[in-house]
């Protein structure tokens, strides 16, 4: 009987180390979700701040609700966006001129932490939308906002205000690129824009002020202008839109009914 002390055999090391990368691959997937969830919080707190400064803004303007911009280019240099103001002559972002800035004071909550936009331009850091479309209709040959009033909205607590949103450019890029989104087009619009980016949904602010994670409805086919659009582009970047009653013809979630 040998009276050295046993070390381990290659076999019994070989069964640890097999061991602990199963752990590993259980687990690290688990991490993984769980430091998402605590980004999608942070991301719920950031439009929540962002929907009640834009009823704030309205209550400032007698109640009309917060324009998409002003201030028009080429018509004036600096125009004034939601989230930042931007000087066209000399291409600088100014972060605390926002139109909303005034009632938060901090322009960090423009940002997504689960979305870093890394094509910053006039969008700055911003990767939340904000539905124009039926809240600030724009004109874009004349520059004309129409801010609707708060009154007008049927279902405050069913019509969207702004939501996680990103878009995709395929005009620029062989290959298409995920970049940020500051206007949110709603269903019967040309291209989605809705990003579930936690997790697979994204956060939604609500007219009434309340922040809620809601799951896209994605498109399929071809679409938007000539069928420009693979609706593959967008399922795989998790694109999609914000609808209710299965039609992305009607969008019941943004309009004032
Ligand atoms: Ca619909």
């Amino acid at each position: 009987m040998s009276t050295s002390s046993r070390g381990f055999t290659l076999i019994e090391l070989l069964v640890v180390i097999a061991i602990i990368a199963i752990l590993a691959a259980i687990l690290f997937p688990v991490f993984a979700r769980a430091r998402e969830k605590a980004r999608q919080t942070q991301c719920v707190s950031n439009l929540k701040q962002i929907a009640l400064g834009w009823m704030m803004y309205a209550g400032d303007y007698d109640e009309t609700v917060m324009p998409v911009q002003a201030g028009f280019y080429p018509a004036t240099n600096m125009v004034y966006y939601w989230w930042a103001g931007y000087d066209y002559a000399t291409g600088t972002l100014y972060a605390d001129r926002g139109l909303i800035y005034p009632y938060m004071k901090n322009s960090q909550i423009n940002a997504c932490p689960s979305f870093r936009n890394e094509l910053r331009g006039e969008l700055g850091q911003t990767g939340y939308a904000y539905n124009y479309a039926y809240l600030s209709p724009i004109d874009w040959w004349t520059s004309q906002v129409s801010p609707v009033s708060l009154a007008s909205i049927g279902s405050p607590s069913e019509t969207v205000t702004f939501a996680d949103s990103a878009r995709i450019n395929t005009w620029s890029y062989a290959t298409p690129t995920v970049e940020a989104n500051a206007y949110l087009d709603p269903p019967s619009y040309d291209s989605p824009g809705f990003h579930a980016r936690h997790n697979g949904v994204g956060n939604v602010a609500w007219a009434d002020g309340h922040v809620k994670a809601h799951t896209p409805t994605y498109r399929t086919g071809t679409f938007g202008w000539g069928g420009c659009y693979d609706s593959q582009d967008f399922r795989d970047n998790q694109i999609g839109d914000i609808d209710e009653d299965g039609s992305l013809l009607t969008d019941e979630l943004y309009d004032l009914q």
